[in-house]
């Protein structure tokens, strides 16, 4: 695959080069890192927007007013949906009504519909990576439709510039239910289905949860009223999506100059204190590093997981990962995740890890800033990796493992981030 002639083809309008591409990526095929990389020089300021909620709140009807909103404006846009069941096919947008507006031909809106996947890098990765091709499309704006709130919509949430969090009268219960994690990041709250009665008492309840989110910018999450299937509220909500955009762009802005000027005074201190610097002669610290997540090997995952749902921990996906034997299933832990892995077969590297030693943590993840560069230090300064190569998992996640013998006994997972 030549990446340069697939991205000059797709930016250049052709429909066919843009779906391969993001098959390709989505799959996270061998060359998907080296496509992406491609596509990020042409993703310019492309809007992402993040549409969830709970099954049957009106996400595709919300959206699909959304889109024919923005093609009014005469937008270019790419709908990205997150859930099987979403009515959009052969990359058409929804109802008949609409396709006898014959929107669906439509070649400015272009609409892809997703699995939920991406075990070993996570749906958001995979989800992150298909936007990237779609903006570098020429795609001003893309709208991703993700259905519940657990997670894994946390994740593809915080990878939208602004998440609208869609609710229906009459889910008063749900509203309480909602955790913190879910109020932080919705930016919009839409109160759909208003024509049904009943959106004053669930605005009244947002309003009263709003005061426990905690959010690191200026933005108040306002909520809107709409009919998607009138298109009710719609031009409201787009105006307020706009509005939210801006200010989050120039929050970033600010405590992006706050760092900055923090690391300053840092700096300047510890000159005059004459101490060092958390820094290694590496020039990197280690503040940049996350824990990603801890790979647990386990015989198997349905026996395993009730002890970690005790500690409240929820499975947030559950796929199986074809090509490594193992079925994959992931629990949120705080900022990381657990991974439970059962092989699905005895002669798949976790079937002899566990023939071997038994259950057990395998292996642990650390993310980094530029996984290319740690790749390139490690291996400079001699250090054993089992890859020899920077590797590509799902939508175009890049990762490599680092040898037992180097690290203290402990097999080591570096993850790229983004
Ligand atoms: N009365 C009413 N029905 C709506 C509204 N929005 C969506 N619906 C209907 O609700 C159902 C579910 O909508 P859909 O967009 O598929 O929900 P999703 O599962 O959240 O994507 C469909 O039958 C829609 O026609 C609305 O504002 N008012
Ligand atoms: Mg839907």
């Amino acid at each position: 695959m030549d990446a340069r002639r697939m991205v000059e083809r797709l930016r250049a309008g052709d429909a066919r080069a843009l779906a391969r591409a993001v098959s390709l990526v989505e799959d996270g095929v061998e060359g998907a890192g080296e496509l992406l990389a491609e596509c990020r020089k042409f993703t310019g300021n492309a809007l992402r927007v993040g549409v969830t909620g709970s099954p049957g709140a009106g996400k595709s009807t919300l959206v699909d007013q959304m889109a024919r909103w923005l093609r009014d404006q005469g937008k270019r846009v790419g709908v990205v949906a997150v859930d099987p069941t979403s009515p959009y096919t052969g990359g058409a947008l929804l109802g008949d009504r609409i396709r006898m507006q014959s929107l669906a031909t439509d070649e400015d809106v272009y609409v892809r519909s997703m699995a939920s996947r991406g075990a070993m890098g996570g749906l958001a990765h995979a989800v992150g990576g298909v936007c990237d091709v779609i903006a570098a499309s020429g795609r001003e704006i893309v709208l991703i439709e993700t259905v519940g709130v657990g997670q894994d919509e946390v994740e593809v949430a915080q990878l939208a510039n602004v998440t609208v969090l869609v609710l229906v009268p009459g889910m008063g219960d749900e509203v309480q239910a909602l955790k913190a994690g879910v109020m932080e990041v919705a930016d919009i709250f839409v109160v759909n289905k208003s024509d049904c009665g009943g959106a004053e008492q669930v605005e009244a309840e947002i309003v009263a949860m709003q005061g426990l989110a905690e959010r690191q910018d200026s933005w108040v999450a306002p909520v809107v009223r709409t009919v998607a299937t009138t298109g009710e509220g719609i031009a409201g909500l787009m105006e307020t999506v706009q509005r939210c955009a801006e200010v989050k762009r120039a929050s970033a802005a600010d405590r992006r100059s706050l760092r900055q000027a923090q690391d300053r005074l840092f700096d300047s201190a510890s000159a005059a204190l004459g101490v060092a610097q958390d820094e290694t002669s590496f020039g990197i610290t280690g503040a940049q590093l996350r824990l990603d997540h801890l790979g647990v090997a386990v015989k198997s995952i349905a026996g395993a997981r009730d002890f970690y749902e005790m500690l409240g921990m929820k499975v947030s996906h559950e796929e199986t990962v074809k090509h490594e034997q193992v079925r994959v299933a992931m629990l949120a832990m705080g900022e990381s995740r657990l991974e439970l892995l059962e092989p699905t077969h005895g002669d798949s590297v976790i079937g002899r890890f566990l023939a071997k030693r038994g259950e057990g943590l395998h292996h642990i993840a650390l993310k980094v800033e530029d996984v290319d560069a740690t790749f390139a230090r490690l291996k400079e300064n001699g250090v054993r990796l089992v890859n020899d190569e920077v590797r590509v998992g799902a939508g175009g996640h890049r990762y490599f493992f680092v040898h037992p013998a180097s690290t203290g006994g402990v097999l080591m997972e570096i993850v790229g981030k983004g």
